[in-house]
Order: structure tokens, then sequence, then C-alpha cells
């Protein structure tokens, strides 16, 4: 029987856990490097076009998907699908709604402790009088594990993240985005003042701050036209809001079944949008290009957007002196961790609440199984990083999976479960007037631009599956030991993808079992 007596406190609980899930470190880390390496001003437009597209629509899909399936005592993807449809596929289909949530937890707690540990060296002054390559090959010492440290804060936010699970929704998650998210907003506030009012000459600086400003906002229509701009700017979305996910399905589906959707669903979604597009691109963009200039920054951030952040903002920030250096390290490393910890909680309820509903489990059992999955699953991504064990994590959990997983939702919303009904859910209850148009997006438009990207990135997935990347390095290698380490890397990519295919598996195994003991039971599907 199911053991799930959860609820949201209040609404002002619910808007800011939900806006705290889709503000993340994707909306301070990722989002910058995707716009610099995207062109800056040539990303927006594609990127703004998604969010309207795909986005918004899908936030209504997954809002009203969630309190319907919570309506019939479902929270999580794979009975809350279930209960759309009869056909057990979609059953097996929800099963991305909680492995995801497990396989993207297992890395970003990882990231998510760098910055509790970043907080700590920057309170402690480890930074302070240290060159760039120093403050760099700290990181570098950092994820190569030449110390305990990355282990114990590691184990401390994953202990963090589920004790706070433990105490529930109201008594848990809504108290720390209560807390967190006003916080993250008043540090985000003051660092992007700091940033754009930087003056070239002041502190070292060699442009001003507003130059990375420009460069993100001059549009720049030539990349309409440009399908790697497009498919970034469509994987941001996804990532940035948490759709394709499961978390978003799962906190709705404690609505109560009455109550509003439409607007809160905007609150969230358009706070996101405004916490990634104005305070995203205006710290780490002013502040890296007014010291370093545009091109050294695209440069760095080919290889991904830690670095910025972790490797050179701290050096940044020691330009400006001793106590503002502490004070702006508490505030970035502070608001990032803000950001990290409400994403990863909602990252948690999917697979609790499928323990609760499916075993009869009780919150804290669920909470620490949680925990330990995510440990064990999340031990390689520690242990080999440098062997791109991460990134693997990222590509298939954090990227694929979401737009696989969004692009079956709006089939079976829009097609299959039916838009009239649909759209009957989108606005029961509404607390604004959902505008008609968005009944042909959710039918036309989203699918069949959610069907283009994924069609569209399918010969980059086959480039994945077949390591081209990495082959292409060793090919081009001659050292026979950085030879010997791609080979290796190689064979840590495969194993975790082997260890990805196997946790999709369980967990459809889990579904089977639970299905099969629900039928037994004889209890509502
Ligand atoms: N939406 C979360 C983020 O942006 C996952 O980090």
């Amino acid at each position: 029987m199911g053991n799930n007596k959860e609820a949201w406190g209040s609404r002002v609980g619910l808007i800011l856990a939900m806006a705290g899930n889709a503000v993340g470190l994707g909306n301070f880390l990722r989002f910058p490097v995707q716009a610099i390496q995207n062109g800056g001003g040539a990303f927006i437009i594609p990127y703004l076009v998604c969010f309207l597209l795909m986005g918004i629509p899908l936030l209504y899909v997954e809002w009203s998907m969630g309190r319907f399936g919570g309506k019939k005592g479902h929270h999580s993807t794979p009975f809350i699908l279930g209960a759309m449809d009869k056909r057990k596929f979609w059953k097996y289909i929800g099963v991305f709604g909680i492995f995801t949530n497990l396989a993207v937890a297992a890395y970003y707690c990882y990231l998510e402790s760098w910055t509790l540990s970043w907080v700590w060296h920057s309170v402690k002054g480890t930074f302070a009088g240290q060159s760039q390559e120093q403050v760099a090959s700290f990181f570098g010492n950092y994820v190569s594990l030449e110390t305990m440290e990355p282990i114990i804060f590691w184990v401390l936010c994953l202990v963090l993240n589920t004790w706070i699970l433990s105490r529930g929704l109201s008594g848990g998650v809504e108290k720390v985005a209560k807390i967190g998210m006003p916080l993250l907003l008043i540090f985000g506030a003051i660092l992007a003042y700091m940033a754009v009012t930087l003056k070239a000459g002041e502190h070292g600086a060699k442009f001003d701050g507003t130059m990375g400003l420009n460069f993100l906002w001059t549009p720049d229509f030539s990349s309409i036209w440009n399908m790697k701009v497009w498919l970034a700017a469509a994987g941001q979305i996804f990532f940035t809001l948490s759709i394709g996910m499961g978390s978003i399905q799962c906190y709705a589906s404690y609505v109560r079944s009455k109550d509003d959707i439409a607007l809160n669903a905007m609150s969230a979604g358009w706070m996101n949008g405004f916490v990634e597009i104005v305070l995203g691109s205006a710290i780490i963009i002013p502040i890296s290009v007014g010291y370093l200039g545009i091109d050294t920054v695209i440069e760095m951030t080919k290889n991904g957007g830690l670095g910025l952040g972790f490797k050179t903002l701290p050096y940044l920030f020691q330009q400006w002196g001793g106590t503002l250096a502490i004070i702006c390290g508490l505030f970035w490393f502070g608001l990032l961790f803000f950001a990290g910890i409400t994403s990863s909680l909602a990252m948690g309820t999917p697979c609790m609440g499928f323990m609760q509903d499916e075993f009869g489990w009780k919150r804290e059992k669920a909470a620490w199984t949680f925990g330990l999955a995510v440990f064990l699953l999340g031990l390689p991504t520690v242990l080999f990083f440098n062997y791109g064990v991460f990134d693997e994590y990222d590509y298939w959990a954090g990227t694929v999976s979401l737009v696989v997983f969004a692009l079956f939702e709006i089939i079976l919303f829009a097609w299959v479960f039916g838009i009239d009904k649909g759209w009957k859910e989108i606005t029961e209850g509404a607390d604004i007037k959902v505008p008609g148009i968005f009944k042909y997006i959710i039918k036309y438009i989203t699918p069949l631009f959610l069907g283009w990207v994924f069609f569209s990135s399918l010969p980059n997935i086959w480039s994945q599956i077949k390591n081209e990347a990495i082959d292409k390095q060793i090919l081009a290698a001659t050292d026979p030991n950085i030879i010997e380490q791609l080979k290796t890397q190689l064979m840590y990519v495969n194993i975790s993808r082997v260890g990805l295919l196997l946790v999709w598996l369980g967990v459809a195994y889990l579904v089977y079992i639970a299905y099969k003991k629900r039928i037994k039971e004889g209890r509502f599907l």
C-alpha cells in the first residue's frame, strides 16, 4: 500500500521550490558557457525561441501531468504516465523520469560539493596571493583526489541532501527553498552589480564589464541557420528548466487537485528565465571578459564551463582586494551552492515517491536509500573524474535522456491522452488565462520541434557511441603515455555507459515488480 502523505505547506513554498528545482548550476555555469561558445548574441535568438516553443509548453504539460497523476495517488512518472494511457509501454517510458534524476543527481551532487568546498577556501583565504596557474592547479589537484577533501565534502553534501529530503516537502525542501532562493537572488544581484560596473583600468581590468554584456546582447541573426547553435539552445532549455527529467511531474503531483498549476508553472518558469538571462549572464561573462578579453574566454570555455567558475573567478576576485575577494568568493560559491541544492533535492523526490507509493516505504527509509543509491552511482564520477566518467553521465542522463523522455511525453499528452483532455487539465483551476495558441503549439509545434531536435542529434549520439572524439585524439597523439591514458579513458567511458544502462534496466525491473504487485493487490493502475 502507498505510504505517501506528503503535501506542500504553502503556495509560495511550492513556487520557490519549483523555481529552485529549475534554477541551478545550469543557470550560472552552463548557460554562460553555451552562450559564449555559440557566438554570444547569436545564441540568444534560438534560445528564446526554444524557451517559448518548447520550454513553456512542456512546463504546462509536465505540471498538468503531475497534478493529474497526483489525483490518482501517483507521484512518479511510471505510474503518472500509466494513468494517462493504459498501455504498459508508457509505464516503461516513465522509467526515464526516475532514472534521469538518479543519474543526474549522481554527478550533480559532486559538483554541488565543490561549491561548499570553494566557499570554505574562499573564506579561509586559500586563493589569496595565488597566481592564475596556482588557482587552476588547485582545481586540478582537487579533482585528481590528491587529498581526501573532495570525498569528505561530497559525502557531507550527500548527507545534507538526504537529511533534508527525509524531513519531507514542507518540513525540508520548502524550508530550504524559502531561505536559499532569496539569498541566491541577493548574492547574485550584488555580484552582477559589481561585474557590470567593472571599469577598464580599475583593479587591473583590461576592459569594461559591459563589453561582455554587449557580446551577449548584440543579436546576430546569422545563427538562425546554424544547426549546432539550435541544438545547444534546446539542450540548455531542457537542462535549465529541468524538463524531461521527471522532477516537475513529481513536485506537481503533490498540488491539490483543484489548485492552480498554470500560474504556478509560469511563475517558476519565468523566475528561472530571469535568473538565467539576467543574473546568469551578468556575472561570469562580464568579469572574465573584462579581465581576459573575449577571444581568451572563448578559448578557455572550449572544454566546458567548470574552468571559468572554479579556476578563473576565484583568481579574478583576488584582484579586487582581500576583504572584497573573500566576500565575493563567499557570495559566488554560496549562490552556486543554493542553486545546486534546491535542484538536487528535486532529483530525490521522484525516486522517493516511487518507493513510498509502490512499496509502502516510510519517507526516511526512502530518503536514505536514495542517498545510498546516489553515493554508489556517483562514486565512479568522483574516483574517475579525469577519465571522463562525469561528462559521460552528463551526456547520457543530463542531455540525451531529457530529450527522449520529453518527446515521448508530449506525444502521450497531445496525441494519446488527447489535447482536448490535456487542455482541460492545464486550464482547470487556473489563476491566469492560458493563451489559446498554446493548445496548438502543444499539439503540433512542440512535438515537431522536439522530433527535429532529436533526429538532428542522432549523428552526434552515434558519434558519441562510437567514441569518435577519443579515437581521434588517440590517432593524433604521439606520446605513448597519453595514448595509454586515452585508452584507459575509453575503458572507463564504456564501463560507465554500461553501468547507466543497467541502472535504467534496474529501475524498469522495479517498475515491473510494482506493476505486478498492484495487479495482485487489485490497486488502481
Ligand atoms: N535545472 C537544474 C539546473 O539548471 C538542473 O542546474
